[in-house]
């Protein structure tokens, strides 16, 4: 395999930057351009080792560096590596960059060290996807999710059902080339109980993962609620700056104003929307089904009531259409004369939205409303590719079960496992072809 080399740190000016070079002729291209200030030579460097010096370009100083020597197999990417660390101009990176392509190195493409890892048997599919997660991560569940899969949690989990079915299929592959009818010695239903089992574990797994996007995209939070509830008030609140403007006049919101907001954990992407009544103002009318539309696409509804008034009919009529999603009711302006909150089964968070620090506890409430499933200790599916390969593992073992209760022959539900099982070994790269490596590592960085 050839010999790539690329800047690994931002393209962006920093301290210190790092090029990173892998491959068989690592260290010899390394030694063409660095003269080290002691005497041992670069090509002598032990793994693990490290050596000041200065990169030169013939006989010019370019930078002094620090070299970084690791010996297959015990590096990274599995092959001989060596990092070198620059001072972090644009310039200089690039300039010893381009040194190290005339001696013999080629550019990386994007991911291709981590590529190399996976391909030298350094790490899983999985694994690999789990180092991107985590350089992406923004917050501690997110980090949590990705640390849990880097260590090969979802790997031996994915393994472990992928196990099971072998198992099963061993279990009847006895009878698979001469039973006319389902053989008696084998039972149907312990076959459709230990099914059953799988599917509930997949199914769990697709569950957390939809759970786990709220962590990865942002939590899409709508505000609703009748005009002058206090929406665009709670909305600036949240915001911390005046984003929507609040009057005294009800129909001011007329556009959905979407924010995006970092609270404790979790990313909001807040919209304030027009409040919602009938009305005869044509813009108004716009602004409402703006608001319902939103409303569709929300992951978390934040119903704005106003306690001086109480709840209205309208109000239970609006809250019925919520049904389903994740609702929590910000009962506004309790500084002002106001009943109890309602006893609604929902979670009701009394406030005034007059007060600055209304919501400082915000972040407490997004954690009681999304912790299962953010917050779990089980290796949770990080990307679109995993989620589909679980869904199409599941839909397999769905069609077996059905198969079953038919009273089907074997080798059909034989084939249904065995497409369950090619899904799973694809997680995790057990089964690959270039198609899906290419998939999963252009969507890396250049220098990882
Ligand atoms: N007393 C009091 N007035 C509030 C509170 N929240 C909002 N208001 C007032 O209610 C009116 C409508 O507020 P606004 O945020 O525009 O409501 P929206 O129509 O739901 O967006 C404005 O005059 C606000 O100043 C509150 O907690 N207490
Ligand atoms: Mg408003």
């Amino acid at each position: 395999m050839s010999t790539i080399a690329a800047i690994s740190t931002p393209n962006a000016v920093g301290g210190i930057a790092m090029i990173r070079i892998s491959g068989e002729n690592a260290v010899t291209v390394a030694d063409a351009v660095f003269r080290p200030a002691g005497d041992i030579k670069t090509t002598q460097m032990r793994g693990y080792s490290c050596a000041y010096g200065h990169i030169y370009d013939a006989d010019e100083p370019v930078d002094d560096v620090v070299l970084t020597v690791f010996r297959a197999p015990h590096s990274f990417t599995g092959e001989d590596t060596v990092e070198i660390t620059c001072h972090g101009g644009l310039y200089i990176s690039k300039r010893i960059l381009s040194l190290l392509f005339q001696h013999g190195a080629e550019q990386a493409a994007a991911g291709e060290f981590t590529e190399r890892a996976f391909l030298n048997g350094k790490m899983t599919l999985s694994q690999a996807e789990a180092v991107m997660s985590i350089i992406q991560a923004d917050g501690e569940a997110a980090l949590r999710q990705a640390n849990l899969a880097k260590e090969g949690k979802l790997s031996k989990l994915m393994t472990a059902v992928s196990e099971e079915l072998i198992d099963l299929m061993s279990a009847f592959a006895y009878w698979l080339d001469d039973a006319e009818e389902f053989p008696e010695e084998l039972e149907r239903s312990t076959l459709h109980e230990s099914l059953l089992k799988i599917q509930k574990q997949l199914e769990n797994m697709a569950e957390n993962y939809q759970n786990g996007r709220v962590l990865r995209e942002g939590i899409r939070t709508v505000l609703l609620g009748r005009p002058n509830a206090g929406k665009s008030s709670i909305m600036n609140l949240l915001c911390g700056m005046q984003r929507s403007i609040v009057t005294e006049i009800a129909g001011t919101t007329r556009d959905v104003i979407t924010e995006q907001v970092k609270i404790s954990d979790f990313t909001l992407l807040l919209s304030d929307t027009a409040g919602l009544r009938e009305t005869g103002n044509a813009i108004e009318t716009i602004g409402i089904s703006q608001a319902y539309e939103t409303l569709e696409q929300s992951d978390l509804v934040l119903y704005v009531i106003d306690a001086s008034i109480g709840i209205t009919e309208e109000d239970q009529k609006i809250l019925k259409e919520c049904a389903g999603r994740k609702l929590a009711i910000l009962w506004n302006k309790t500084d002002l004369d106001c009943a109890a909150p309602p006893q609604l089964g929902l979670p009701v968070y009394p406030l005034s939205a007059h007060d600055e620090n209304a919501l400082s506890d915000f972040g407490e409430i997004l954690h009681q409303l999304f912790a299962e499933g953010c917050y779990s200790n089980q290796p949770v599916i990080m990307n679109e590719r995993q989620y589909h390969l679980i869904l199409r593992a599941n839909t397999a073992i769905f069609r077996a079960t059905e198969l079953l209760a038919a009273m089907q022959e074997l080798d059909l539900i034989y084939a249904e496992i065995e497409e369950a099982v090619r899904a799973l070994r694809e997680l995790d790269g057990l089964d690959y072809t270039e198609d899906v490596i290419q998939g999963v590592f252009s969507k890396f960085c250049v220098g990882k």
